[in-house]
């Protein structure tokens, strides 16, 4: 008798095994050989096609779907979302890092979801300094408290079927909006070391954990899942929509909005549509990409 072929989603993977959900169920499967000679490795994330034993329960991975976008740490594929994690008082907002995720969401098609988190620990005016960095950018912003549960029921519809993927600082509260958004989960959450005000990396396994309105999130450590952005400094406006919406206003169009004379950006759109602070990180980003070009040819 020829043998069920399903179709399934990885959920984990632990030594060559890999939990496979599929139709509400999970299988543990192997990878074919022919994957390893293919040089393919199977991620959290992939699509698959896997033919089940006759035990039920476990099974061999057939193919692999096309990627819509992977990310190498952690090494997780097919994200829609990125859930970007920011806390509206400690630790102190790492918006460089923000802007980071934000352009690593453009280049690989993933939407982003700012959320500022703790704000039941910070002042309006406090809050607001923060979201005004960003309100020009048209990304959804969510002020929340996985705490008090302030913005949990409106952020929870962003579950929705999509693969979700947190990231942020350690101890944002990437683990407690997991556990404030589903029902049931129980993942572990850290404390803020007093000596740094800052996490040290309570979550350290990828998994994807499937949620009931049809997808899955994924809860990651809290480093950055980038060091550098590395791209070409002429090609970095692209991702800021703030930019990209004015393109055909500066006179030159190779112009980068820094240093250029008569540039639109400096002269009529700072400070109105687009944020100054987040402009100087942008300088900063476009410059660090510069001098990373200069080394590499060097
Ligand atoms: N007051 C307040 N504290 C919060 C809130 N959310 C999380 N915390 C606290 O912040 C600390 C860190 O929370 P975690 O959920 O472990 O943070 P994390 O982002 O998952 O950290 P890593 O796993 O290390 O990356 C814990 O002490 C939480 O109780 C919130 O909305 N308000
Ligand atoms: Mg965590
Ligand atoms: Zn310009």
């Amino acid at each position: 008798m020829d043998k069920e072929i399903k179709n399934g989603i990885i959920l984990k993977g632990v030594g060559g095994f890999y939990t496979v959900l599929s139709e509400g169920m999970d299988y543990v499967c192997k990878a074919r050989g022919l994957f390893r000679k293919q040089h393919i490795i199977p991620t959290v994330g992939d699509r698959v096609e896997f033919s089940l034993n006759a035990d039920g329960k476990t099974g061999y991975l057939l193919n692999l779907c096309e990627r819509r976008n992977e990310l190498v740490r952690p090494a997780v594929a097919n994200i829609d979302k990125l859930f970007i994690v920011i806390a509206a008082s400690k630790p102190v907002a790492d918006l460089l890092l923000v802007d980071k995720l934000l352009i690593c969401c453009e280049r690989l098609s993933i939407e982003p979801v700012i959320i500022i988190n703790k704000c039941d620990m910070a002042s309006v005016d406090e809050i607001n300094a923060i979201l005004d960095e960003y309100r020009l950018t048209d990304y959804k912003l969510y002020c929340v408290s996985a705490a008090s549960g302030t913005g949990i029921a409106e952020l929870r519809g962003e579950l929705d079927s999509s693969i979700v993927c947190f990231a942020g600082q350690s101890a944002v509260g990437k683990s407690s909006l997991l556990n404030a958004l589903i029902p049931g989960m129980q993942l572990e959450v850290g404390a803020l070391s007093r000596k740094t005000e800052r996490g040290r990396h309570t979550t350290r396994h990828a998994e994807l954990i499937p949620v009931v309105s049809g997808g899955a999130v994924l809860d990651t450590p809290g480093f950055s899942l980038l060091d550098g952005i590395d791209c070409e400094p002429e090609v970095i406006k692209n991702f800021y929509p703030e930019l990209r919406r004015h393109a055909f206003e500066c006179r030159f169009s190779g112009c980068l909005h820094i240093t250029e004379p008569g540039c639109v950006v400096k002269t009529e759109l700072l400070g109105k549509e687009f944020n100054e602070e987040r402009y100087k990180r942008y300088v900063r980003l476009v410059n660090d990409a510069i001098e990373n070009k200069k080394h590499k040819y060097e």
